[in-house]
């Protein structure tokens, strides 16, 4: 249809239009000038096209920006249109002439100047105080001065000032333009520009790294799937950040994304190190390059992001926060890639093992598939891997997983039904990736647990999404037994042996099989009197108080209740601070069981 009317408009060769955005092709007059008289033979040239093409009014006009020649010898020539003398901002046409200075097209933002106003009804003040409104904080950066502005298709006399504010992007500068008769913002051009800065650099199997493979802000194709890979998710991650977080870079200040490809030899690992990714080839049977996946890429660059917001220590809770918010982020990333459902919960899919398709290095909605925490009162307490924070991770991933699905916890471990954040899984997935970025941009800081995990992702529900979206925060919280939310211990009653432990206790529901390994709490430090509870049925569990050494290792056994029976009590008392935890056996059979504790 357009085609049509291109086709049309050249064999009229005469068109009148008038109207937005315009493309005016066919014989349009000639321009025979040298390089130094082609300003002002090009206005005049553009002014009698305006006139006899586009509809323009007494007063319209327009002023030479720039010219650029082309491969084939065709010239472009850019100008601002101008009305009664002033600039028409946002107003641009643009000339394309031909080698033999045939003008075959025009193009750009034109309007005919028609019931626009020649003099201010308002002052710069009172517009621009209009404009920007009551709630309005922040600073003018400039005078106001007055100009026309090309904005919906018209064109206003309006008052342009600059104004610097900060909003969850960080500072802002935008000009603003108020309209000068009626104090309406007519206009606003951003000047904080976000550019994607990249730097990716070929180890060529080595470790110094030397040599740049691009610094393209667009993506590449070099050949070369690893560093091609690197280099296009890091622009696809700044991406993700960038259109659904108005984030600007790993330190949402623009810096530069570096990545190291090809690192050392059969190297199976990918790390963030405080400034850049590296990635290493692997060794082919572990690993394929570790670039050539999204949530591999997306992973190591958020790290680099809570590094800048929430700082989370990389150790023990906090360490598997830092961990699950890069998972959690990966799996979005990978998502936006065109990711299927079941490859968006496997992380590292399509780089690890090539030999065993369809597995991955860790599954987010069923993390003990991978040899994986999924259940806070189990966590892994000792001192392995920072405190277990790629194993641990997997209880804060399942929560955002039941969170984004709906649904219970995927081993039964707990009966509590989550509630879906929306029915669509991408919206589902986008609200929860608001939620979960809001906690780490406004609330989480370096040392918080998961219990602060869980109020800071409800609060973030609460604000951004309100009362429902909260609930259902709570409830993937609950589903993995991470402790808070307001109702006292961990659980709301689901999937334990029945039973809400007595005020001022911790309570843990879970379950347990005989032959399977015991189930301990976290390590401790308090004295005075310990007592402990527990509950369940159709099973012989036995309860032990043991303590521990400063390092996290298991000292010697202080107190136990070894009952035939399910049921089993402790009371302890020691005057002196010394560590502890809580440990539970199944003697024989297995059984879903409450565990109260005073302290622990
Ligand atoms: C694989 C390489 C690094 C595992 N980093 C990780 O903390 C890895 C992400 C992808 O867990
Ligand atoms: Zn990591």
């Amino acid at each position: 249809m357009k085609r049509c009317f291109v086709i049309l408009l050249a064999l009229l060769m005469v068109p009148v239009m008038a109207g937005a955005s315009e493309f005016v092709t066919g014989n349009l007059g000639s321009l025979n000038s040298k390089a130094a008289s082609l300003a002002p033979a090009a206005k005049a040239a553009m002014q009698s096209i305006m006139v006899d093409h586009l509809g323009a009014m007494a007063g319209q006009d327009v002023e030479m920006i720039r010219s650029s020649t082309d491969v084939r010898g065709n010239t472009h020539i850019r100008f601002q249109t101008t009305f009664n003398g002033l600039s028409v901002v946002g107003s641009e046409v643009v000339m394309h002439v031909r080698p033999d200075g045939s003008i075959y097209a025009i193009n750009g933002d034109f309007t005919p100047a028609k019931n626009v106003s020649f003099a201010p009804e308002l002052d710069a003040d009172r517009a621009v105080a209009m404009a920007l409104g009551k709630a309005f904080r922040g600073h003018l950066a400039s005078f106001p001065e007055l100009t026309y502005v090309y904005a919906d298709g018209m064109i206003h006399l309006a008052w342009q000032v600059t104004v610097e504010y900060v909003d969850a992007r960080g500072a802002q500068r935008d000009k603003i333009f108020a309209s000068a008769t009626t104090g309406d913002l007519v206009a606003r051009h951003p000047e904080h520009h976000y550019a994607r800065v990249l730097r990716t650099y070929d180890c060529n199997q080595g470790t110094s790294c030397g040599s740049l493979a691009s610094s393209s802000s667009n993506p590449i194709n070099t050949g070369d799937d690893a560093i091609d890979a690197a280099h296009n998710y890091a622009i696809a991650t700044y991406d993700y950040y960038n259109n659904n977080h108005g984030r600007d870079s790993i330190d949402n200040a623009g810096m530069t994304l570096r990545s190291r490809v090809h690192y050392s030899n059969n190297y199976n690992n990918a790390f963030w190190d405080g400034t850049q990714m590296t990635y290493g080839d692997g060794d082919g049977t572990t690993f394929i390059p570790l670039s050539q996946d999204a949530d591999v890429v997306a992973h190591e660059l958020t790290h680099g992001v809570t590094e800048n917001e929430s700082g989370l220590i990389y150790q023990n809770e906090s360490g598997a926060l830092n961990e699950a918010w890069s998972d959690i982020f990966g799996a979005l990333v990978d998502r936006q890639e065109g990711a299927s459902v079941t490859n968006t919960w496997l992380l590292g899919e399509d780089i690890y093992t090539p030999g065993t398709p369809g597995d991955g290095l860790r599954v987010m909605n069923d993390p003990q598939a991978a040899g994986d925490y999924d259940y806070y009162p189990t966590r892994y307490t000792g001192s392995q891997d920072n405190g277990g924070v790629h194993w641990n991770s997997g209880i804060a991933n399942l929560a955002f997983v039941l969170l984004v699905e709906g649904g219970t916890h995927p081993r039964g471990t707990t009966s509590v039904n989550v509630p879906a954040l929306n029915s669509n899984f991408d919206t589902s997935m986008s609200m929860a990736g608001d939620i979960f970025y809001d906690a780490n941009a406004n609330c989480l800081t370096a040392s918080s647990n998961f219990e602060a995990a869980r109020n800071c992702t409800a609060a973030a529900a609460q604000s951004i999404y309100g009362a429902t979206a909260e609930a259902a925060v709570q409830a993937a919280w609950d589903a993995v037994g991470v402790p808070g939310g307001g109702g006292g211990g961990g659980g709301g009653g689901g999937g334990g042996g029945g039973g809400t432990c007595p005020a001022g206790y911790s309570q843990y529901d879970s379950s347990i099989s005989a032959g399977g390994s015991d189930q301990v709490t976290a390590t401790f430090q308090d004295s005075g009197s310990f007592h402990g509870l527990l509950y369940c049925s159709g099973a012989d569990l036995d309860l032990y108080l043991d303590r521990m050494r400063s390092n996290g290792n298991f000292r010697n056994t202080v107190a136990s209740s070894t009952s035939a029976g399910c049921n089993e009590e402790i009371n302890y008392s020691n005057n002196r601070n010394r560590y502890y935890r809580w440990r539970v056996r199944a003697y024989s059979g297995s059984a879903s069981f409450t565990l109260c504790v005073n302290p622990g």
